[in-house]
């Protein structure tokens, strides 16, 4: 699928530099393109692989280049007093050949969390591909301003997007790792995982097609219409081929297709149960997308009909749907697993409701701490019977 991938904000920017850099690594054919926006000048600068015609500064009269901090406010209206600007140089970069436009930002900071609705907005009016967002959430250690970014642009996306995948920052993060170690680290899985699904449709070559291709349309099917959305990944490196010729005999064939079948399966059930980039119960879903990709001799049929049987018994909805990459010479076997149609995430629901108690903390001018001990004595309060009084 050619993505026309559109990074908002410092995360995004980030990101959206490393799917360009991905690209550009050896890859057989090229499927994306990137546009940054920022109101932080220095943000834009610090990108290496966007081309410098494809970075926007905006807000420049209100910000001066400056970003605007944690405001996401600021942010959604910089953004629509510089539109015409911001759509210009999508339609500069060329969108001929885009299947999808994808958003790609982090919900919790200002510029990105803010700019996202807006931008997707204007980008269904324009134009009739798909419009995704590709979020980031904080993690749960982040601050309640994060929180209230996140719940803001979340709700506010929602009516703009064709789907929105996320990916919680705090799946990646290893105990004692700061923040800023972990984005570097973080950044390259993201774009590791959901280059599988994105680059599933392409062709390497004539001698190896695809048996079951993923394009842009059964990702559309896959995801459109399902709101929350993310996806799963696990890869394994096959063992090296029996060099004595053993496997020539008929039983170790059996054995060896046998074995492939179940790695594959096996990738899947772990894709799903234990790596999602979104913590949420795998079986409130209502559709799935399996990818395989690897050596065109590792991808099992017989392994994908499993996974898909497996998934569609597990899964509360029946859709599922597959395909495979043959990436001949690749020495991984990678399984991409996208889920939609997540109802009840814990992660979601706990960013509404800190975001609730976040908005009460503003409007009531404390400190988080200050409002915790409010709510404590409030709880209890709430156990205590009232005196009777006079009907009003
Ligand atoms: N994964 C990832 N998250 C980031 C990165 N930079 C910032 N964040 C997260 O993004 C949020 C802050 O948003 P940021 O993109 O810096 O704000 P903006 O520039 O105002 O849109 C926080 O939740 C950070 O943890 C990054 O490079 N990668
Ligand atoms: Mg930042």
């Amino acid at each position: 699928m050619k993505c026309m991938l559109i990074g908002l904000g410092q995360a995004g920017g980030k990101i959206t530099d490393r799917f360009i850099e991905y690209d550009k690594g050896g890859r057989a054919t090229s499927i994306y393109t990137g546009v940054a926006i920022n109101s932080a000048r220095v943000d834009l600068v610090g990108l290496k692989n966007i081309p410098e015609r494809n970075r926007v500064l905006i807000g420049e009269t209100i910000v001066k280049g400056h970003g605007v901090g944690a405001d996401n406010r600021l942010g959604a209206e910089i953004a629509r007093k510089d539109m015409a600007r911001i759509m210009s140089a999508v339609a500069q970069a060329g969108t001929e050949n885009v299947d999808a436009f994808i958003i790609v930002s982090s919900m919790g900071g200002g510029t990105g969390s803010g700019s996202a609705p807006i931008v997707a907005k204007y980008l269904k009016k324009t134009y009739s591909e798909n419009v995704y967002v590709l979020g980031v959430l904080p993690a749960d250690n982040e601050g309640g301003i994060y929180l209230l970014n996140a719940a803001r642009s979340l709700k506010t996306l929602s009516k703009y997007v064709d789907a929105m995948i996320l990916v919680d920052n705090g799946v990646f993060l290893n105990p004692g790792d700061s923040l800023k170690e972990a984005y570097l680290k973080i950044n390259n899985e993201i774009v590791k995982r959901f280059d599988v699904l994105f680059r599933a449709g392409e062709i390497v070559s004539q001698d190896h097609i695809p048996e079951l291709v993923v394009d842009a349309s059964e990702i559309a099917n896959t995801i459109n219409g399902m709101e929350i959305c993310t996806i799963g990944y696990a890869s394994e490196k096959p063992p090296k081929k029996n060099t004595l010729g053993l496997s020539s005999l008929l039983g170790k064939k059996t054995e060896a297709k046998q074995d492939k079948a179940s790695r594959v399966l096996q990738l899947v059930t772990g894709a799903v149960k234990s790596h999602l980039l979104l913590p949420c119960d795998f079986r409130y879903v209502r559709k799935a997308l399996v990818v395989v990709a690897g050596p065109p001799e590792e991808l099992s049929r017989v392994g994908m009909e499993n996974s898909k049987e497996w998934l569609e018994t597990t899964i509360k909805g029946k859709e599922v749907r597959g395909g495979d990459y043959p990436a001949p010479g690749s020495d991984y076997i990678a399984v991409c697993v996208l889920i939609s149609g997540i109802t009840g995430s814990k992660k979601i629901n706990d960013i509404f409701e800190r975001a609730k108690d976040m908005q009460e903390i503003i409007a009531k001018g404390m400190t988080e701490e200050e409002y915790e001990r409010l709510k404590e004595t409030a709880r209890l309060m709430g156990d205590i019977d009232s005196l009777p009084l006079d009907e009003d």
